[in-house]
């Protein structure tokens, strides 16, 4: 099979988000899925009461939910998952690995879900099927020659908190804090940077504040296409006259315009709700300097409110009370020139004068963001630049007010809650001896890049994965594949077939698994599963669909299987009698965790679940001092090593990679990025019209990126075509997971090592179309020629 490149078809997409495009491409994935009756039966479930969780996006799930409790895109994984094709082992008999390698990442999971437990033989180059017993015995017998602290237990943020307590447990009774997840790479910063800012990892938002909030600050996050159900409450909130605020490289449409596709009365009349009351076109990397200039702004309404007498808008009595570190930041902000503000943050003063008068106004603000804050060298302070904000006007620890990050995975908040985590003190290692007789190892494990980093200089050699598509993920995946093949032992938990399956190591095997919409059946009893979303509520969930493949097993099971074959009887735990019943790994987690899953079992079915208790929301800071943390950030600039290193060049412009929203991560559902209005491919980079005359190239040409920094080492990504695009200037934009051979591995936020995706330094380089010329091919929408 031969790949070429299809020409990018631009046309600016003029409708809302949501709306008839929204319908019209949800009735397109359920015919290509050949999945109608199948999956339309299964969304009138999705997000209800014993129904099962959405397995896109950890957005909250309310209530009372609407009668079709989904978005476009939840839609689309449901079908995806629910598809009739089916990848079994006459599939593998057919197709060599080799071969396989050069299928596109959307070829490979369209082809549908995996049926069988497969191992890789070398000799054929075929993956061969085998049965349950004999993988776990494999794998086992692998486990045990193995070093514990060689072997990385990765998991991708959907399996539920059953699957996930019982996960870091094999792995820690194994010997082993080696538990990175998809959130190393995702919303660690903000793990790390509210922990230290307000003494909890996690947002303090709920659904509830959407209804109390006189304002809404939004950062870096694409709701129209990676949280769509968020456009509700958006909208909602936009009807009662609240202002929200966008800052965004792009104009994204979710936050423009929005047409709820569940309303008839919206489908069928001319209106739309405006989402943004103010569009703010930062500069990548450039929010430090806008919100510095927000609290610039801010300090001079205080000083000018007190001369006239009337209320200052800093919560001078909030400050007192509850914060520390307010000095140095203002002193900071107040160093700062205006010049040097709007430089850096691509806004004009007036700009960012605008967004803190409407903020200053606000009684209540809430402040919403995602992986455009995260997934920067400056992440986590980024994310503290955000509370600092909020704290100037005492906006956490109120109705309507709080700080709320935007999860990815739909239980990846709720991995981490259970154990899911390489440092040892977050883990209740006292309680994990007394119960089950697991010593925890006292020293630190690996995240994401310290994995990637023992994946290349050897020291890691055994990697299980838990769902996800980890060499498609990471960054530098032009150096980690080549590594990656030097494993001794792949283990891969899934339901379609991806990358991570292609690249063997010495001994591997692929282990399907049942998704969340189907019904887990133990000795014959339905079981259910719980996860907690964005907000911090813990729910509980059923699937509702027959298994795709008898030869199927549920995680749990799997987990359960491969913790017998290597511990023996070895642990004090009884796995065998958790996986027949769920509802003892629940009294288990209640056990280790009391506070916040007491009466679990009865408190799962709540309507509308429970929340886990929050200091913070109480303005109960469980930080060292007892306060809420201002932090001044070090310096304003994003990538201050590349600055030295490319000082002076003119043609280096920042990248950003990100979704399109015809995908889920790594899974492409197709090559239309409708919002974007790019159809057809996605093998563009969309650069600012000034740029492109600029460095003498025009629209439609084609590129290769290279990256500016580290030039011993090569790292291409081409061709890619030119869309002429609304991104400020020194700006660019490509998608990932295609571009992640660009992102250096030690190119990752200070503090909590998130990789920085969405600043990457590149120069732009002629290219032929479909040539080769040492970049690294992508496949595109595959025509066979
Ligand atoms: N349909 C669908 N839903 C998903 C996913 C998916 O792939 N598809 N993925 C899930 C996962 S795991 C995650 S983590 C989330 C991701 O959801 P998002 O957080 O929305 O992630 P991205 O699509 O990477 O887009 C980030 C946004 O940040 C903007 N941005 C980039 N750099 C900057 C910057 O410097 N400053 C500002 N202010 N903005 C910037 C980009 O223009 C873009 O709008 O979505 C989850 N939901
Ligand atoms: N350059 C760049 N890189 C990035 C990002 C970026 O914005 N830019 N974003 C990062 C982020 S935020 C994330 S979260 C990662 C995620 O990246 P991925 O690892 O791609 O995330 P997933 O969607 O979990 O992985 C998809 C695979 O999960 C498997 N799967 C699906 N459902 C199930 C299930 O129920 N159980 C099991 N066991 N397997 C299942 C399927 O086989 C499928 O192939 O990528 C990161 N990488
Ligand atoms: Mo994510």
């Amino acid at each position: 099979m031969q790949l070429i490149h299809s020409t990018a078809r631009f046309r600016p997409y003029t409708h809302a988000s949501g709306g008839w495009g929204s319908a019209h491409s949800v009735l397109n994935i359920l015919w290509r899925e050949q999945a109608m009756g199948a999956a339309s039966a299964a969304l009138l479930k999705q997000n209800k009461p014993k129904g099962f969780a959405c397995v896109s996006c950890a957005w909250a799930k309310p209530e009372h939910p609407h009668a079709l409790e989904f978005c476009e895109n939840g839609a689309k994984a449901t079908a995806w998952e629910l598809t009739s094709r089916r990848t079994g082992p006459d599939f593998f008999d057919t197709h060599t690995l080799t071969e396989l390698r050069d299928w596109s990442d959307y070829q490979l999971e369209q082809h549908g879900r995996l049926t069988h437990p497969m191992r890789y033989d070398a000799a054929t180059d075929r993956y061969q099927q085998v049965s349950w017993e004999t993988a776990f015995e494999g794998i086992g017998q692998q486990l045990k020659r193995l070093e514990p602290d060689s072997v990385v237990f990765y998991a991708s943020g959907r399996a539920s908190l059953e699957t996930s307590f019982m996960y870091q447990l094999f792995a820690r009774a194994y010997g082993t804090n080696n538990l990175p997840d998809s959130s190393n790479m995702c919303h660690e910063s903000t793990s790390v940077g509210l922990q230290h800012s307000i003494g909890v990892p996690v947002g303090t938002v709920t659904l509830a504040d959407f209804e109390h909030t006189d304002c809404i600050l939004f950062f870096g996050q694409n709701v129209g296409s990676n949280s769509p159900r968020m456009l509700h409450p958006l909208q909602e909130a936009r009807k009662r006259g609240i202002p929200i605020i966008s800052f965004n490289p792009l104009r994204e449409r979710g936050l423009e315009r929005f047409v709820n596709p569940q309303s008839p009365k919206e489908m069928l009349g001319p209106d739309s709700t405006a989402i943004s009351t103010q569009y703010h076109q930062v500069k990548i990397g450039g929010d430090l300097a806008a919100v510095a200039g927000m609290i610039k702004a801010m300090v001079a309404m205080d000083q000018q409110a007190r001369a006239e007498g009337r209320e200052g808008v800093i919560d001078r009595a909030f400050v007192e009370q509850h914060t520390e570190g307010l000095e140095p930041l203002l002193s900071a902000v107040d160093g700062y020139t205006w010049t040097a503000l709007e430089q850096r943050s691509g806004l004009s003063r007036s700009a960012m004068e605008a967004a803190a008068f409407v903020y200053a106004r606000a009684e209540r603000a809430m402040l919403v963001y995602g992986m455009g804050i995260t997934q920067h060298r400056q992440g986590v302070h980024n994310v503290q630049m955000l509370v600092n904000l909020l704290l100037l006007r005492g906006n956490i620890g109120k109705p309507g007010a709080g700080i709320c990050p935007v999860r990815g995975h739909s239980n990846v908040q709720g991995q981490r809650t259970v154990g899911i985590t390489e440092d040892p003190a977050k883990v209740p290692a006292d309680k994990l001896q007394a119960l089950f007789g697991i010593q925890v190892p006292p020293h630190k494990g690996r995240a994401t890049v310290e994995a990637c980093e023992g994946i290349v200089d050897g020291s890691v050699k055994g990697f299980i994965g838990l769902g996800g598509n980890f060499l498609r993920a990471i960054p530098d995946t032009g150096r980690m594949e080549p590594a990656w093949a030097g494993l001794a032992l792949n283990v891969q938990v899934a339901t379609k077939l991806n990358r991570s399956h292609l690249v063997p190591a010495e001994h591997t095997w692929l282990l399907p698994c049942l998704g969340r919409i189907e019904i887990d059946r133990q000795q014959g009893v339905e079981q259910a599963y719980t996860t907690e979303d964005s907000t911090g509520v813990v729910r509980g969930w059923r699937g509702t669909r027959e298994p795709g493949s008898e030869s199927l097993l549920a995680e749990v099971a799997i987990v359960a299987g491969l913790a017998e074959a290597t511990l023996g009887q070895a642990s004090g735990i009884d796995w065998a009698g958790w996986r027949d019943d769920y509802s003892r790994i629940r009294q288990a987690i209640a056990q280790v965790y009391p506070a916040i899953f007491h009466d679990f079992e009865q408190r799962m079915w709540q309507p509308g679940g429970f929340h886990r208790p929050l200091p913070a929301v109480q303005r109960d800071w469980a930080t060292p001092s007892g306060k809420a943390q201002f932090v001044t950030p070090p310096s304003l600039d994003e990538n201050q090593d590349e600055h030295a290193a490319v000082a002076g060049q003119h043609d280096v412009l920042q990248l950003m990679t990100l979704r399109s929203n015809d995908q889920f991560n790594t899974t492409v559902y197709g090559y239309e990025d409708r919002f974007r209005g790019v159809s057809g491919t996605r093998s563009v980079v969309f650069l600012n019209r000034n740029d492109i005359e600029r460095l003498g190239f025009r629209p439609g040409q084609w590129l290769t990126l290279r990256t500016a920094v580290e030039p011993e080492v090569r790292r291409e990504v081409g061709p890619l075509q030119i869309i002429a695009y609304d991104i400020p200037v020194g700006c660019a934009a490509a998608y990932y997971p295609e571009c992640n051979p660009l992102v250096p591995l030690w190119h990752y936020a200070e503090g909590s090592k998130v990789p920085a995706a969405k600043s990457v330094p590149v120069t732009l380089h002629a290219a032929q179309p479909g040539a080769q010329g040492g970049a690294r091919q992508i496949p595109e929408k595959d025509q066979v020629v």
